[in-house]
């Protein structure tokens, strides 16, 4: 089921990310290695602040390299390449550091939030921790891409507090609407660290609660291409993007260099 991608999927898991909207998991690299990422993306992404984000866990591919790195590995462009083609633009990035006792996240779609015209992007969800029931793996509608599910306000839920609390912007307080989700069969994405899986920006998907006694992170890749306009001042101002694959034959994005190793 998991194995390495530096060389592409495949043309069957081409034609299920088109069927279902998402592909994986695959291996980037051994949970042993990917504990010694671990360490490093404690030390210096979560405990020091972002320059451009009120957040510190977003955006840190901008400035730290243990991000950029990961954002850009290898096996999670030749991934993104086999369903957008082979130039690839880094937009965005979010460490979800989930707590013991964290809530679930609801059931929601990222594209519609994401200030890009047209609406063209793929995550890669990256398992830091292992990513299990018990502590809030992220669950997936397949074939709920192939419409735009209808969103509604999250109302006051635990949720919504602690979103305010962690500074997270791009879902502006909204989730899918329950009835338009019947039908749908979620795939639980129970991953080791040092896997991952990709998915597209209209397939709808939630993360449960934590209910163990450690944290659980991932990091979330937010990748477009760059005939994609990026609004970029909605994402923060002077905000600006990588080239991680291929080339821009367009040029009407910001982009910047990949911080120093
Ligand atoms: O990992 C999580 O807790 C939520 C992930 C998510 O909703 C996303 O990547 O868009």
């Amino acid at each position: 089921m998991s194995e390495s991608k530096v060389n592409g999927l495949t043309k069957e898991e081409v034609l299920h990310f088109g069927r279902e909207g998402y592909a994986g998991p695959f291996t980037l690299c051994s949970p042993e290695e990917m504990a010694v990422i671990r360490e490093r993306v404690e030390r210096e992404v979560l405990s020091t602040q972002s320059p451009h984000q009120v957040h510190q866990y977003k955006d840190r591919f901008l400035d730290t390299r243990v991000t950029y790195d990961l954002c850009s590995h290898p096996a999670i462009r030749a991934t993104i390449a086999s369903v957008s083609g082979p130039d690839l633009l880094l937009f965005a990035s979010t460490f979800f550091v989930k707590e013991p006792g964290f809530p679930p996240f609801p059931y929601h779609c990222d594209g519609p939030y994401w200030p890009l015209v047209p609406l063209v992007g793929v995550t890669a969800w990256i398992a830091i921790d292992d990513a299990t029931h018990e502590n809030g793996c992220v669950s997936l509608l397949p074939g709920s891409h192939r419409k735009l599910v209808p969103h509604q306000s999250f109302g006051h839920t635990p949720w919504s507090t602690l979103k305010r609390k962690m500074g997270i912007k791009e879902l502006r307080g909204r989730r899918a609407k329950p009835r338009h989700l019947n039908g749908f069969e979620p795939v639980h994405m129970t991953i080791k660290a040092g896997q991952f899986f990709v998915f597209a920006e209209q397939t709808v998907h939630m993360a449960g609660a934590n209910r163990t006694e450690h944290r659980r992170t991932g990091l979330a890749v937010r990748v477009t291409v760059p005939f994609v306009r990026i609004r970029h001042d909605e994402i923060f101002p002077g905000h600006q993007a990588v080239m991680i694959n291929g080339e821009d034959r367009f040029g009407w994005n910001r982009t910047t260099s990949p911080p120093p190793e």
